[in-house]
C-alpha cells in the first residue's frame, strides 16, 4: 500500500506546513513532497483547485484546501472535536485564519511603495481587528478549546509565526503581543512535544 503524500512547497510555512504538522502528530507514515518553485506551473493545472497543500491517500481522488485535509486528518486522529457543534466552531476559526491570508497574502506581490502603504493601513486597522476577533473566540487553555491540541491550533499557530519571526516588512513582529489567549495558543503549540520533535526530524 502505498503512503499518502503531502504535497507543498520546499518551505515550513503556512498551509503545508500545518498539514504536515497535523499527519505527524497523527502518526500517520506520510511522504513530504517538496516542490520547487520551478517545477509548480506544470503541476499546477493537475492539481484540484490549482493550489497547494495538496493530500494524496491511497485509493482516493486528490484532496485540495488546507482546512478540508486538517478536518479529514483530525478527525480520523483524535485532533478535532467529535462533537459536530464545537468542530464547527472550530472550522469557524480556521476559516478566520484563512480570512487573514486572503487579506495579507495578496500584498507579497505588490511594489514596495504599494505594499509598504497596504501594510501600513493593516496594522492601523485590519491585524488588531482580526486578532481581536480571533482572541474573543478561543475559549479554553492551553488550546483553542482547552487542554488537548487540535488541527485548529496548528492553524493559529502557523498564523501568528508568520508575523512574529519579524520578517512581514512593514508589519511589527509585536502585531499579536496584545493578545495573550493568541499568543498562549501560539507558545502551547511549539512548546508541544510532538511539534518540537517534527523540528527535531526535519
Ligand atoms: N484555499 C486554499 C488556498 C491554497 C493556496 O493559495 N496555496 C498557495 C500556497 S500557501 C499556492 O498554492 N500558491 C501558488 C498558486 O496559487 O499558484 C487552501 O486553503 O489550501
Amino acid at each position: 500500500m502505498p503512503k499518502p503524500k503531502l504535497i507543498y512547497f520546499d518551505a515550513p510555512v503556512s498551509r503545508g506546513e500545518e498539514c504536515r504538522l497535523a499527519l505527524h502528530l497523527a502518526g500517520v507514515d506520510f511522504d513530504d513532497v517538496r516542490i520547487k518553485g520551478s517545477d509548480w506551473p506544470k503541476l499546477k493545472p493537475q492539481t484540484p483547485y490549482g493550489s497547494m497543500p495538496v493530500l494524496e491517500l491511497p485509493d482516493h481522488p486528490p484532496l485540495a484546501q488546507s482546512n478540508a485535509i486538517l478536518v479529514l486528518i483530525g478527525s480520523r486522529h483524535g485532533l478535532h472535536p467529535s462533537d459536530d457543534f464545537e468542530a464547527a466552531r472550530h472550522e469557524g476559526m480556521m476559516q478566520h485564519v484563512e480570512d487573514l491570508r486572503g487579506v495579507v497574502g495578496p500584498t507579497i506581490r505588490m511594489p514596495d511603495a504599494e505594499k509598504k502603504a497596504a501594510r501600513e493601513k493593516m496594522v492601523e486597522t485590519y491585524l488588531p481587528a482580526w486578532a481581536a476577533a480571533a482572541e474573543k473566540n478561543i475559549t479554553g487553555a492551553p488550546f483553542f478549546g482547552g487542554e488537548r491540541i487540535n488541527v485548529v491550533d496548528l492553524k493559529l499557530h502557523m498564523a501568528v509565526r508568520w508575523f512574529n519571526a519579524g520578517k512581514v516588512d512593514h508589519i511589527p513582529a509585536t502585531i499579536f503581543d496584545a493578545y495573550p489567549k493568541l499568543v498562549r495558543v501560539h507558545d502551547a503549540v511549539r512548546d508541544h512535544a510532538g511539534v518540537k520533535a517534527w523540528y527535531l526530524k526535519v
